[in-house]
């Protein structure tokens, strides 16, 4: 309704502007004056809809007149959808829902393309293959602690995964599966210059998911903390300089790394330091109480400098493949420490300065704010008890540096360029504003709190968690909408709600409804940062690779080759046919088939279908696809281009003869 509103007040703005300067094919219109206020048409349509001035600010923010393009894009998890959403900021329009751990038909993405397919097997788990996926917490890789626009990390919750998206064209490009694993939820946090990409467990159980008795819970179950190497040339993690550190059976939650001062080290909070293990069928207290019973929780301290170091020296054991630090090293080498964190705590945020570390208990009304400096200086001064494993826990009052009361249900924290940080209250379904003070704890003050609609529990801000946030925008990742929209059934869209940080008071500017859920932690980062091409750099170009294909075809080089019961095609598209036009084959051969899109044009996307062999591909333009069938049943068969290409599009097609 707002986004009608939006269009019709600015259509009216902007053909007022231009039946007052004439109409000239290619001039921009002219914008309005203050002087000269806006049309009386304008206000009419405002006064007829019953807008307020706060709906005309917020319409005049986030509309994006057609053909402009957004300051910002924000990359958003797609939640169990498994994918992960690029959206336009302020207009939050939708630009590409990027297809990441679930199959993608318009994309081609995981029906028939070969390399995709291959990629998805690396993520299967046990021999099964999986389709599914929870996406989390997308993480954009950083030089000096800042976005640099080229990699886009996302943990998949369900199966303990994480994949790398190339932000040259927007696609998945690795899945990889934690060996040790079968859940993560502290992932992915990038170091700040991505030298690793941090991954934490949620759901402790035994390395490798192995078979163990619940009742061997504190023996037998951990958790680890994954540091996976990014190779940025090769654009991909790899697992021969990865490692683990393993943790106790915590509950890992949220992590964040250092930066600046606090560079070097990483924090991840933990929710079951009771090592509650549930059985409410038993008559034992349900995890919700059972994992609820102690005032404090453990903040993770870990230096993954040293831990680095003592990987590099050999000081691991490998499990299921995978090098990893037990906890008696990682306390010998000083790799990691515990603080006391109240009341199930969920979100960990470190400030742009590097300083600070603020921890959210989802059941303690106010945040809690850590100094590096204190957390150097206990460690220094040893100033801690063992916890059940030998592992240091710090002394509270020794590393906590101030407390803010915000409200109920505080989740997570963003930042802004002002001093300000913003914090999510699920329980009050509110955003709430706050002062990050310096060294007087009293400096750190609440400042405002706006109701958002509803239960919020990601927010992202402009730039939100680097060295150097923006202070422009903030949007509230809301878990629920009930009646925001107009009814579309017992399952609602997500409410994605856009606030503008810029003004004296918060304000909500826009509410987006999206229809893929439920996504959870966003990053926001200045579009210009990246740098996306607009066509393969080559005709014959494999994404997968990032390099030119063998089984690029050229125009004039088409052929289907047989080899006994082995055929091979190699096809080209182009406006508007697909040559061969005829595959003829036989019953019971299989066929390995190339299309090369021999297109240069900027949007000439070519996709193709094949009924009855659930293929689907999109071929961008320059792009090499292989898949494979085997004609295991004679018939005639239809195969065409699916993008609505040019005016003969409906003729680009063919048809695969399989004679008995
Ligand atoms: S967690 S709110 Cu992964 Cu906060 Cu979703
Ligand atoms: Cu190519 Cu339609």
């Amino acid at each position: 309704m707002k986004r009608s509103i939006t269009l019709a007040l600015l259509l009216l703005l902007i053909v007022g502007v231009l039946a007052g300067c004439g109409r000239k094919k290619e001039a921009t219109p002219e914008a309005v004056s203050p002087e000269a206020g806006l049309p009386a048409s304008a206000m009419e349509i405002a006064s007829s809809r019953g807008l307020s001035p706060e709906d005309i600010n917020a319409a005049l923010k986030t509309y994006m007149p057609s053909g402009k393009w957004d300051e910002y894009i924000m990359f958003a998890s797609g939640g169990h959808s498994g994918q992960v959403l690029a959206i336009g900021l302020p207009s939050m329009r939708i630009l590409k829902n990027i297809a990441v751990f679930t199959p993608e038909a318009w994309q081609g993405y995981g029906f028939g393309a070969k390399d995709i397919e291959e990629m998805l097997d690396a993520g299967n788990v046990d021999g099964r293959k999986i389709r599914m996926g929870d996406t989390h917490h997308p993480a954009l890789s950083e030089t000096e602690g800042d976005y640099d626009g080229q990699f886009l990390f996302i943990n998949d919750k369900a199966n303990a995964r994480t994949a790398v998206i190339d932000l040259r064209d927007f696609e998945t490009k690795q899945i990889l599966k934690d060996p040790n694993i079968i859940s993560n939820h502290g992932s992915t946090f990038v170091t700040p210059n991505t030298e690793y990409v941090i991954q934490g467990t949620q759901y402790a159980t035994p390395l490798g998911w192995e078979y163990a008795p619940i009742s061997e819970y504190q023996e037998k179950y951990r958790g680890v903390i994954t540091l996976w190497k990014f190779d940025r040339d090769k654009g991909r993690l790899d697992p021969e300089q990865s490692f683990s550190i393993e943790v106790p059976p915590y509950w890992q939650d949220l992590c964040d790394a250092g930066k600046l001062v606090s560079n070097g080290w990483a924090f991840c909070n933990s929710i079951n330091t009771e090592m509650a293990t549930g059985g409410i069928e038993k008559g034992n207290p349900p995890f919700e109480a059972g994992v609820s019973q102690r005032d404090m929780d453990y903040l993770h301290i870990f230096n993954w400098q040293r831990a680095e170091e003592a990987y590099k020296a050999g000081k691991t054991e490998e499990i299921n493949g995978m090098p990893v630090i037990r906890m008696d090293t990682a306390v010998a080498e000083g790799i990691l420490y515990f603080a006391p964190e109240p009341k199930s705590p969920h979100g960990v945020d470190v400030t742009p300065d590097g300083k600070y570390i603020v921890a959210a208990g989802k059941l303690d009304p106010q945040v809690t704010i850590y100094s590096m400096e204190k957390i150097e200086k206990a460690i220094a001064d040893q100033n801690w008890e063992p916890d059940p494993f030998g592992l240091p826990v710090l002394n509270f009052d020794a590393v906590n540096h101030a407390q803010v009361e915000l409200g109920l249900g505080p989740l997570h924290t963003q930042f802004d360029n002002q001093g300000f940080a913003y914090t999510s209250l699920f329980l009050d379904s509110a955003i709430a504003k706050w002062k990050v003070g310096g060294d007087n704890p009293e400096d750190w003050v609440l400042v405002e709190k706006l109701p958002v609609q509803y239960n919020v529990g990601h927010i992202a801000a402009a730039e939100g968690d680097t060295v150097d946030p923006d202070g422009t925008y903030l949007v509230a990742l809301n878990k629920w909408a009930v009646d925001r929209f107009a009814p579309v059934g017992p399952l609602l869209p997500q409410n994605l709600q856009l606030l503008d940080l810029t003004g004296d008071k918060l304000q909500v500017i826009y509410d987006m409804a999206m229809g893929v859920g439920e996504p959870h932690y966003a990053q926001i980062i200045k579009a210009d940062k990246i740098q996306a091409w607009n066509t393969y750099p080559e005709v014959g170009w494999d994404p997968i690779a990032q390099a030119p294909s063998p089984y690029a075809t050229k125009p004039g080089e088409e052929k289907i080759v047989r080899d006994g019961n082995n055929v091979e095609i190699f096809m080209t598209s182009v406006r508007s046919h697909l040559t061969p036009e005829h595959v003829e084959i036989k019953e019971g051969d299989h066929v390995t088939w190339h299309i090369t899109n021999i297109e240069t044009a900027h949007d000439a996307t070519h996709g193709f279908q094949l009924g009855g062999y659930n293929i689907s591909l999109s071929i961008e333009p320059g792009e090499t696809v292989s898949f494979e069938i085997d004609a295991d049943k004679s018939g005639t068969y239809a195969f065409y281009c699916t993008e609505f290409c040019s005016a003969l599009h409906l003729e680009m097609m063919g048809y695969l003869l399989v004679e008995p």
